[in-house]
């Protein structure tokens, strides 16, 4: 039986096709050889000596399993760049994702690292639909996150035309889309449904678009977000994931099949662990993925605790490509939040009302998306002197703590300041988050 695809399925590296046996002997070597390449980042060189291992006792790839897990907070510990395994002039260039504590984590590219990236990247967008002839309208953010220029190199490398409109400004988004005739759009899934939103605004059908694919990633999304994004502008939408510490985008994406996202494994060996035993679940599970970075060279890690709530699926895709698929993430183990793109801990917000006198530690963070994008609001209970205080006062706090929430976070978040107990004490683990998007389905 043939599979019917809604465009030519073609592979951009045949390595996406090795047989998973042949896949396994490459790991495994690969495995021996970051082995190697860490053995002088501190961290790492404590771990392996405690547990005896070195490059040579690696003999399988159940070794992997005698490996020491990096969770951010790791790499926080070694800030700014505690975990570089090369000397300092290969860096080529720095990313970062925000973290806890307000300082992003960096991570680090060779020249090499840059290129592996770029080829990523061209994989996942060629397995969905792009090709040398396309155009790709961007609207990711530039800069340190990976976003933006990940996608960037990506396109290019599969020779299409890049317009790096970055993100923000939707009305002038939806003008360049309608002048220059764009093929793809790249973007996170909420802002995609913004421009569509501001498309149907300007009276334009998702007939006259140009657009035919969009590969979107960053953030989790829905089948139904899909629906109405393809619906609404008239495309066929793709999801691909990644994060910051493991590369960025280009860690796993959808192929024409659209039944999961093929994970590039011969660079990235994933497990999929019960987030609590640490052990790992069966085949087609829900668990925490880990990653370990087998070609990195700047900056690798070992068993990267991603927080990230996925199941694998092992079973053969008609698209020829032969990589383990993960589901779509259903969700997170730890409590970051991801508001219009941005991962937001609520110890940041917490943080951010510290530094501000005449706050009383009750707070509560209240996400939804009423239309198409995250809304954060903060109701903070402030001290029963102040709030009979004069409303200059109030405004004063009001405005203090919304530009220590921008400055902490990265976003702009509705400050409300509330009257003293008013707040619902908890008997047990305080509740600091509601998030009306996972109720109404949107993740
Ligand atoms: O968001 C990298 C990326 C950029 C991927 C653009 C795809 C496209 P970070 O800012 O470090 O990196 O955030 C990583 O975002 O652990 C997930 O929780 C979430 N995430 C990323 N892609 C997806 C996706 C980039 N397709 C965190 N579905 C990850 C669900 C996603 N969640």
């Amino acid at each position: 039986m043939t599979t019917q695809f809604p465009f030519e399925n073609r592979i951009y590296d045949k390595a996406e096709t090795m047989s998973p046996a042949r896949r396994r002997g490459l790991q495994l070597k690969r495995l021996r050889d970051v082995v190697d390449r860490v053995a002088e980042v501190p961290f790492y060189k404590e771990a392996f000596a405690r547990a005896g291992i070195t490059p040579e006792s690696i003999r399988s790839l159940d070794d992997l399993r005698r490996l020491p897990f990096t969770t951010k907070d790791d790499l926080r510990r070694h800030y700014p760049l505690g975990f570089l395994a090369v000397p300092r002039d290969k860096i080529a260039r720095l990313h970062g994702s925000s973290g806890t504590t307000g300082k992003p984590t960096f991570v680090a590219y060779t020249a090499e690292d840059l290129s592996t990236w770029a080829d990523l990247c061209a994989r996942f967008l060629v397995a969905g639909g792009l090709r040398s002839e396309h155009m790709v309208h961007i609207a990711f953010g530039y800069g340190l996150f990976t976003g933006g220029f990940g996608l960037h190199y990506g396109v290019e490398r599969v020779g299409a035309a890049v317009v790096p409109v970055a993100s923000g400004n939707t009305p002038r988004q939806v003008m360049l889309i309608r002048d220059l005739r764009p093929d793809a759009l790249v973007c996170t899934p909420s802002y995609a449904l913004n421009i569509a939103e501001a498309v149907r605004t300007e009276g334009i059908g998702p007939g006259e678009l140009s657009l035919k694919f969009a590969h979107l990633g960053g953030e989790p999304w829905t089948e139904d977000m899909r629906i109405q994004i393809e619906r609404e502008m008239g495309l066929l939408a793709f999801n691909n994931y990644g994060l910051s510490e493991v590369i960025g985008p280009g860690v796993s994406g959808e192929c024409a099949a659209r039944c999961g996202m093929h994970i590039q494994e011969d660079h990235f060996l994933v497990e999929c662990l019960d987030p609590d035993t640490l052990e790992p679940v069966a085949m087609g599970q829900r668990g925490e993925l880990v990653f370990t970075t087998l070609t990195r060279q700047a900056m690798p890690v070992i068993r990267y605790r991603t927080r990230d709530i996925a199941a694998l699926d092992e079973a053969p895709c008609p698209c020829g490509r032969t990589a383990v698929r993960m589901s779509r993430v259903v969700g997170r183990s730890d409590d970051m939040l991801i508001i219009r793109g941005v991962n937001v801990f609520p110890s940041q917000i917490e943080e951010a009302l510290l530094r501000v006198e005449g706050t009383a530690p009750h707070y509560l963070i209240e996400v939804d998306r009423p239309g198409t994008m995250d809304e954060v609001t903060v109701r903070v209970e402030i001290r029963a002197g102040d709030f009979s205080d004069k409303m200059s006062r109030l405004q004063e706090l009001h405005d203090r703590i919304d530009r220590e929430i921008q400055s902490i976070t990265g976003i702009r978040a509705n400050v409300e300041l509330v009257e003293p107990q008013t707040l619902e004490r908890s008997m047990g683990k305080a509740k600091r988050v509601i998030d009306h998007r996972r109720e109404k389905g949107l993740f």
